[in-house]
């Protein structure tokens, strides 16, 4: 899949919930496509890859067959992508995963877990990821942030993100991914799309 490719399923997937024919919620994603190609290059096929409510190019990017992706939110079940042939898994419940993908890696499987900002500050990320370092299971967890948790701004909730003062700290540019400690990468971008749906989001 290249970055094309990427904007493209997105931009159709955009067209369909214009034109009515997805009734359920869409996360479409925009603005991280270079960073997700230069981590997905890490991804082996046979990893598992765990993904969030926007998994649309974590998806992709691991192999998932575009047309049965399509056909999946067409059906209303972008906000859960679920096709284990593939080794891919997402939830829409704010750190779902992170227990999960840890379950698979203690297994001794190889797993990626995608997460959000917002996510990564919560309980279910810190004890999954510590418990990941402490036992050195086979798991990298990716911190996306791009600053919003759904129209929140995370920083100004949460404080100083700890992921984004080390990245600062250590001359990172915003927006080139990031790896340090252990078992962590991270990158920052700014979401080209409302959290949920389509169209400009508007704020009061
Ligand atoms: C347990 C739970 N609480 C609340 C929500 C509603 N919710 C969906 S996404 C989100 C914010 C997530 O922000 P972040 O982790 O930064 O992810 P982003 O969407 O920005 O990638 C919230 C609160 C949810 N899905 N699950
Ligand atoms: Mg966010």
């Amino acid at each position: 899949m290249t970055k094309e490719e990427l904007i493209a399923f997105e931009d159709e997937i955009a067209d369909l919930y214009r034109a009515g024919k997805i009734r359920a919620p869409i996360h479409l994603s925009a603005g991280n496509e270079d960073q997700l190609l230069e981590i997905f290059q890490e991804v082996s096929r046979d990893d598992w890859v765990f993904s969030t409510w926007r998994s649309h190019y974590h998806a992709l990017l691991h192999g998932v067959d575009p047309g049965w992706l399509k056909e999946r939110i067409l059906a209303g079940e972008s906000i859960s992508i679920m096709c284990p042939e593939r080794k891919f898994y997402a939830s829409a419940i704010v750190g779902g995963i992170c227990p999960i993908a840890l379950g698979v890696s203690a297994a001794g499987q190889k797993a990626w877990c995608f997460v959000g900002d917002m996510t990564a500050e919560g309980g279910a990320f810190q004890e999954a990821y510590q418990y990941a370092v402490n036992h050195k299971l086979p798991i990298t967890f990716v911190v996306e942030d791009n600053g919003i948790s759904t129209t929140t701004p995370t920083e100004e909730a949460w404080g100083r993100l700890w992921q984004r003062e080390r990245a600062e700290y250590c001359s990172q540019p915003p927006g080139g991914v990031y790896r340090w400690p252990p078992r962590l990468m991270y990158y920052r971008y700014v979401l080209g799309r409302p959290h949920q749906g389509i169209g400009t989001r508007v704020e009061f």
